[in-house]
């Protein structure tokens, strides 16, 4: 039986990463799960959520001493994930396979340079054990699962070590905190998101979710945050587990991720009594013409109305509505980023979350960037004032995002507050009042963090270069 690691890079071995320890590395669960169910030794190492330097990860791996390593790579972490297997590699003769979102979007040829054994395409779970026993070589196309609740559920043991659902140590969703994945794939093809656009929207039966929420309930988590690329896709389903949960009593202090053009009545109140405290939405902009070209909708016209709406559904059923807006498209002006900063703050929502708008390899922008000859080849991650797409400075972006913190800084508590008080989530309310008398400092230590390193300021700590120099 082999010894298998699965490791989590961060985006930056050494500052602060805005969104570590959040939730934990859900790929590396299920398919360390399929492993362990197999008799096979699994480790997992979240250099993310541990914050944990290449000198330390490499301690880490020495100590166990694993005869295969899988990585999983993003495109943000590509720079971490080469530096790791570098080192890993001066030491360690392990056999070294790298899967993730990364290599569903990047040009295969590329892959080479990340210095590993194996790369695969896809969802690992029905090629693992044959990675793990035969240790094929170079790229490999795992097909996507048809069948959800086929799959064992992750075994979050692997990881109970680690404290998650925290911000720069903070406890954020009242609880012990997990995620859990209730869908796969999305139905929309966001010009900015480098999703493989060819894997299908499959959801679990909610008979099965409910099982493992069961399980989550056992394993004593209080808040799960639930990592689908759209909770809301599903709607039926939906709307069928909050009954299954109703049932059987279960609750939990659930965030999740909607969309602003999927909302009824039904659902929102569904949500709501299951759980559901927070949502967020990409809304993006609030101008139509910059919305198609994020090709957000059919009926961009629409999307101001749609948001609307949603953000009444949020208040009328005590959602938090953090919503999310991306800066930088070519035809932006500052007077349309104000505009959608203002409907946003007039119309209701809580928390606004304020992106630099970012040409991530394989999505629709950045192929429009390859063929217009604005992206160089080797260029895999670049913010849209970096690349000159934008009439504004970085600066002048990050003056928009500095905004939004603005107004969540100023006025998120009242409505975060006014809707936990609404629902009568009085657990999270004595949560809240504990947590900020007997960490006070701590408190005020990660709200300062948060708006310095955190979402809407930038990523990597201002290093959004990554590239891969020609082969
Ligand atoms: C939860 C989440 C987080 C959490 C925790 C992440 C974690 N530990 O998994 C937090 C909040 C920390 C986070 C942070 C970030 N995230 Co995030 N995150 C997600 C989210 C919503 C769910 C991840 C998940 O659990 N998926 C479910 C599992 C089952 O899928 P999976 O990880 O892809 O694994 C499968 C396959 O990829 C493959 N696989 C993966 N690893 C391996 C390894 C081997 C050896 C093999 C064989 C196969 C294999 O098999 C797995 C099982 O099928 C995804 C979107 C999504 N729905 O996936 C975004 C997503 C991964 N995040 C994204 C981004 C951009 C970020 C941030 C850069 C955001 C930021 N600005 O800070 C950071 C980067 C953190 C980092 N270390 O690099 C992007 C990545 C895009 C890209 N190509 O880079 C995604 C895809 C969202 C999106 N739509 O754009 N994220």
């Amino acid at each position: 039986m082999a010894s298998v690691l699965f490791i989590y890079p961060p985006v930056s071995l050494e500052g602060k990463n805005p969104s570590s320890g959040f939730t934990p590395p859900l790929g590396a669960l299920y398919l360390g799960t399929i492993l362990k169910n197999n008799g096979h030794e699994v480790h997992v190492i979240d250099a993310n959520a541990e914050q944990l330097s290449l000198a330390q990860i490499k301690r880490r791996v020495e100590s166990i001493d694993p005869d295969v390593i899988g990585l999983t790579c993003l495109t943000f972490n590509l720079d971490a994930s080469k530096a790791m297997i570098s080192e890993i590699r001066k030491t360690a003769d392990a056999y070294i396979a790298v899967g993730g979102p990364h290599l569903s979007a990047a040009p295969e040829a590329s892959f080479g340079q990340l210095g590993a054994d194996a790369y695969i395409i896809g969802e690992g779970e029905s090629i693992i054990n044959e990675l793990v026993d035969k240790k094929p070589r170079g790229i490999i196309h795992a097909p996507e699962v048809q069948d959800l609740d086929s799959i064992p559920f992750p075994d979050r043991s692997l990881v109970e070590h680690i404290d998650y659902g925290t911000a720069f140590g903070l406890s954020m969703l009242g609880g012990k905190a997990t995620s859990i994945l209730t869908t796969r794939g999305c139905k929309y093809a966001c010009a900015f998101c480098n999703r493989p656009k060819k894997a299908s929207f499959r959801s679990r039966s909610p008979k099965n979710i409910l099982l493992e929420l069961k399980e989550i309930d056992r394993m004593g988590f209080k808040a799960v945050e639930i990592v689908d690329d759209n909770f809301t896709n599903n709607p039926k389903n939906v709307i069928k587990l909050a009954r299954l949960m109703k049932r059987e009593k279960l609750k939990f202090n659930f965030i999740a991720e909607g969309r602003v053009d999927a909302t009824s009545e039904a659902l929102y109140k569904s949500m709501r009594d299951m759980g559901v405290v927070g949502l967020s939405h990409g809304v993006e902009s609030l101008n139509p013409k910059i919305v198609r070209w994020y090709n957000k909708t059919r009926y961009p016209e629409k999307w101001p109305e749609y948001v609307k709406k949603t953000l009444k559904l949020c208040d009328r059923y005590g959602l938090v509505a953090l919503e999310s807006l991306i800066f930088g498209a070519p035809m932006e002006t500052k007077e349309d980023m104000e505009h959608s900063i203002d409907f946003l703050e007039k119309n209701g929502a809580d928390l606004i979350n304020g992106n630099i708008l970012m040409y991530l390899v394989g999505s629709a922008i950045w192929r429009w960037g390859r063929r217009t000859g604005k992206i160089g080849p080797d260029r895999y991650l670049a913010s849209a004032p970096e690349l000159g797409l934008t009439p504004y400075s970085r600066e002048e972006l990050q003056e928009m995002c500095d905004r939004c913190t603005d107004f969540m800084k100023r006025e998120g508590w009242k409505g975060v507050t006014r809707k936990v008080l609404d629902n009568r989530r009085f657990d999270m309310i004595y949560y809240g009042i504990k947590t900020y008398i007997t960490h006070y400092w701590r408190v005020r230590k990660a709200r300062k963090e948060m708006y310095e390193h955190g979402y809407g300021k930038s990523y990597m700590g201002g290093k959004s270069n990554t590239q891969f120099e020609k082969s």
